[in-house]
């Protein structure tokens, strides 16, 4: 018999390419699965303003402080869609940020790096935010609703994002030798850790089968790396920036740059909370959300007063 709420049915929509909705039949793995990675999504944005953030005082005109100014506000904006997102799944925020404050819940490696200049604010603009999108466009497709639709418009005000910390780079690359250097240095430290982004290879992505299967994954840690390596490549040598790879190389039967071996140890040591900046990124945002208590006070005693005015007049 036909049944709604079977696993082989939801399986079944799975494969047809259907979305699968808040209230529809979902099994409880995959519930989770969407909670982890939605929730670390979410935590990802709103910790990634935080490099970017240190830089808005010191931006070096008022056109770039606009524009890094939209952009970090753009990003606290995806976070709170992710978090809406993540919410219809049945777990509340509180828990959410719970889950980030004891460590429970990761975020993405990227942000426990230092942006230590200018040169930086571009490198993660351009790297980072190009290494996102790469993974969010794909994510458009997800199978969970919520979080495709979420994404279709993260993208949409994403693009910019890129575009500006190239903007950065550019200009730097036809500055002096030391906006140069400066440059280059940014690239130095940046490149390997984007490259991390992705995730480990797909041979040792515990998730991945799961996450493919369900389609929520659209494509693989290891495509993704892909496109993301042979779209960025030709924007560094067009700007005479150097990849600091010896080991890259054009295969010209596929198209596809190869790369050199990536430091996964070192992705290890970060997620696991030792990388240069995990602390003083969690303290931060531990300090600014136990000061804004006195805000979500006040937001519940205007709703309850609220809803007692509205019993009264029933
Ligand atoms: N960082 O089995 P795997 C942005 C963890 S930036 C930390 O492959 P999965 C922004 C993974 O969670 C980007 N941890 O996992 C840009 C798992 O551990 P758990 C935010 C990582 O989930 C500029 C374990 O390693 N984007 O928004 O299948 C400015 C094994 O991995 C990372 C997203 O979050 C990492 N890079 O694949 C401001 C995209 N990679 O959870 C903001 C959504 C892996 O089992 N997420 N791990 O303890 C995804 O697409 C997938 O979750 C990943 C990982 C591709 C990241």
């Amino acid at each position: 018999m036909h049944n709604e709420h079977s696993d082989s049915n939801f399986q079944s929509r799975i494969d047809k390419g259907e979305h699968i909705e808040a209230r529809d039949y979902m099994p409880e793995n995959y519930r989770k699965h969407l909670i982890r990675q939605m929730s670390q999504h979410a935590h990802s944005e709103v910790i990634g303003m935080q490099p970017e953030g240190n830089w808005i005082t010191r931006a070096p005109s008022l056109r770039s402080k606009q524009i890094l100014l939209a952009k970090i506000q753009d990003e606290g904006g995806h976070g709170l869609y992710l978090y809406s997102a993540a919410e219809t799944l049945g777990i509340s925020r509180q828990e959410l940020i719970q889950s980030l404050h004891s460590g429970k819940a990761k975020y993405s490696n990227i942000f426990n790096y230092p942006a230590l200049n200018w040169a930086d604010i571009g490198a993660i603009g351009w790297l980072v935010d190009g290494a996102a999108i790469v993974n969010q466009v794909s994510l458009q497709r997800t199978s969970y609703g919520p979080y495709s639709r979420a994404m279709v418009r993260i993208c949409k005000e994403e693009s910019f994002h890129q575009r500006q910390g190239y903007e950065i780079m550019a200009k730097m690359m036809k500055g002096t030798k030391d906006q140069q250097a400066m440059a280059q240095d940014a690239m130095n430290r940046w490149w390997w850790p984007s490259l991390m982004m992705f995730g480990p290879h797909d041979t040792d992505s515990p998730r991945s089968s799961d996450a493919v299967k369900w389609r929520i994954k659209r494509e693989t840690n290891d495509e993704l790396r892909q496109k993301f390596i042979d779209k960025t490549i030709p924007q560094a040598e067009l700007i005479g920036l150097k990849v600091p790879d010896d080991k890259i190389k054009l295969d010209e039967k596929t198209g596809h740059y190869k790369i050199g071996e990536i430091n996964w140890e070192e992705f290890q040591r970060v997620v696991a909370g030792h990388g240069p900046c995990n602390k003083q990124r969690l303290d931060h945002h531990k300090l600014y959300f136990n000061q804004g208590a006195w805000v979500r006070e006040a937001a519940e005693a205007y709703k309850q007063k609220h809803l007692k005015q509205e019993m009264q007049t029933i």
